[in-house]
């Protein structure tokens, strides 16, 4: 057990709480040595809280954090981003020496706790535009100085997409030709949608995915859970590979997982 490194992920509604309690399930279940950590806004219900209190070591509350930027995020097609700009508050956890954050919309499908032998700022490839990183999936050393540093910079330059990602990309520009090491392999933040963009890909390398994210508007807690899905998932057909991963996400949240570790 690793007490000064933890995985970190973010809820600031009800909805996104479903999504960061399975993180913390599915983590759990793949037996991760790290602490768990959700970082939640003061408005979400007691409810929710308690089922996070049961499978997260911290529930820490943070203030909620917008940045307001209605022209970029028109851009970005998603006026209800503001919010993310909450996640740079991960950085003042430096009760830990490392952390791993994920968004609230990521299934891990297998332990990943080798994440931790990465350096600050590791990240995978945005499908959208490569020389971007995603910033579902980072690795990151929590210190308040970064943190005054990220503030001050999105004082002072906001976000090219309103949200945290283009923040954090502007503020770790480096990324994309520095260092190879903090490339992560794209099966660590794998797009729901480059299941449609590349399918040929997503055949070839599929199997090999460690964590999915549901990225763009359609999370799986706006899909209805199958109780009883197919198990024939035709080959060509990437509407049926997603809801694969829909349906182990309703497994995961319901607790229909087997609790052996694989
Ligand atoms: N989040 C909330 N409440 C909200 C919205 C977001 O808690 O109302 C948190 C949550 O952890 C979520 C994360 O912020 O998973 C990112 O938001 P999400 O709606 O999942 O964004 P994506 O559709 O994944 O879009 C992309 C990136 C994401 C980045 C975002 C804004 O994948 O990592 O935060 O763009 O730049």
């Amino acid at each position: 057990v690793e007490p000064n490194q933890a995985f970190v992920t973010l809820a600031t509604s009800d909805a996104y709480c479903m999504g960061s309690l399975v993180v913390g399930k599915c983590l759990r279940r793949h037996g991760t040595t790290r602490k768990l950590v959700v970082m939640v806004s003061p408005n979400i219900s007691r409810e929710e809280r308690l089922s996070l209190e049961d499978v997260f070591d911290e529930v820490i509350v943070v203030d909620m954090l917008n940045s307001r930027d209605r022209a970029h995020l028109f851009w970005l097609g998603r006026p209800d981003l503001g919010v993310t700009f909450t996640k740079l508050h991960c950085w003042t956890l430096t009760q830990y020496t490392k952390c791993v954050f994920l968004d609230a919309d990521t299934l891990v499908l297998c332990n990943v706790d080798e994440l931790f032998e990465r350096e600050e700022l590791s990240a995978a490839p945005d499908p959208g535009w490569p020389d971007c990183f995603n910033s579902g999936v980072f690795v990151f050393r929590p210190s308040l100085e970064t943190h005054s540093c990220l503030l001050e910079h999105a004082k002072m330059c906001g976000s090219f997409d309103g949200g945290d990602q283009g923040l954090l990309n502007a503020f770790f520009s480096d990324w994309a030709i520095k260092d190879i090491h903090k490339h992560l392999p794209f099966i660590y933040n794998l797009g729901a949608n480059a299941i449609y963009t590349y399918l040929p890909a997503f055949h070839k390398y599929g199997h090999q995915a460690k964590i999915v994210h549901f990225l763009g508007m359609n999370k799986p807690w706006h899909v209805p859970y199958q109780e009883h899905p197919s198990t024939e998932v035709p080959q060509w057909d990437s509407n049926r590979a997603l809801e694969k991963y829909v349906n182990l996400w309703w497994a995961e949240y319901y607790g229909h997982t087997k609790t052996h570790l694989n």
